[in-house]
């Protein structure tokens, strides 16, 4: 897979010389080039920004370093033979979520082009003009205030390198990932633990040395369950009562949540009527 990043800083991507990202590009798995935005400035400042018009606070991205850089990879790769166009993941506050199902998605593709901004973001005609040639994505990691988009780069290449054939070692794996689709839970993971078996006087749960496979996997779901429960309700609203087994029901009753209309409420909620 090839990934290109265009920014204004491009030492912010200096870890994906690093771990698992750095060792894939040593493998050859990975061909990753970050370019400085600036080089398709032609001013003595190396201008990317300018004021928005209709007022208000801030700098915009100016369209034509955009516009210059994107085509100049267009059309060297096309002069290469590269036969495929890239995808373009534009990381914006106000794109659609990333999730692990459009990592997935991405990770199949051979070509990624990403365009972190600053300021308030790019004059939205760049977007247009290539959203008119190009699989275009506008993509938010999140609900919270960052500076600009290289963090979330970061972020996305690292959640789409690591879904690359052989990229993952035997280490970790996918199997069940919280989030990886199709995985017949939507459920958070819950607490792990290794040697010693006592520390500072704390004992790791007797079930999990006990041996007794069954009981391991039941108390495992309990404490996916209970943790699911109170830090992403949202993602247990969504899973129906038929996909739970009679001891998931349970435990969910344990910790009070109600079932009414082939789904579970949480506590508090539907408490009338
Ligand atoms: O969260 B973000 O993807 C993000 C992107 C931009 C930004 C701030 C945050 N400013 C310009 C792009």
């Amino acid at each position: 897979m090839r990934l290109d990043v265009i920014t204004i800083f491009p030492e912010y991507l200096a870890p994906l010389d690093l771990s698992l990202v750095g060792k894939a590009r040593e493998r050859g798995q990975l061909d990753v080039r970050v370019h400085d935005l600036r080089q398709w400035t032609h001013d003595r400042h190396h201008t990317v920004d300018d004021t928005p018009y209709g007022g208000g606070p801030g700098m915009v991205m100016k369209p034509e370093p955009w516009g210059e850089a994107l085509d100049q990879l267009l059309d060297g790769a096309r002069a290469e033979g590269r036969a495929e166009e890239p995808t373009l993941v534009v990381p914006t506050p106000s794109g659609a979520p990333f999730t692990q199902e459009l990592a997935v998605e991405l990770s199949g593709r051979p070509w990624l082009v990403f365009t972190p901004a600053r300021y308030e973001g790019i004059d939205r005609r760049v977007v247009e003009e290539y959203a008119s040639r190009l699989n275009v994505r506008e993509v938010s990691i999140g609900d919270y205030v960052l500076a600009g988009g290289e963090a979330p780069v970061l972020v996305m290449v690292e959640a789409v390198a690591r879904l690359l054939p052989g990229v993952l070692g035997n280490a970790e794996s996918h199997r069940d990932d919280s989030f990886a689709p199709g995985a017949m839970e939507r459920l958070l993971e819950g607490p792990v633990y290794t040697k010693p078996p006592s520390w500072r006087e704390r004992d790791v749960p007797e079930v999990l040395l006990s041996g007794h496979h069954g009981r391991v996997a039941r108390w495992r779901r309990d404490q996916a369950l209970a943790r699911t429960a109170s830090h992403r309700p949202d993602l247990l609203a969504g899973i129906g009562s038929a996909e739970l087994d009679r001891a998931d029901r349970e435990k969910l009753c344990e910790l009070g949540w109600v079932e009414s209309d082939g789904r579970f409420w949480p506590p508090g909620d539907r408490v009338e009527e």
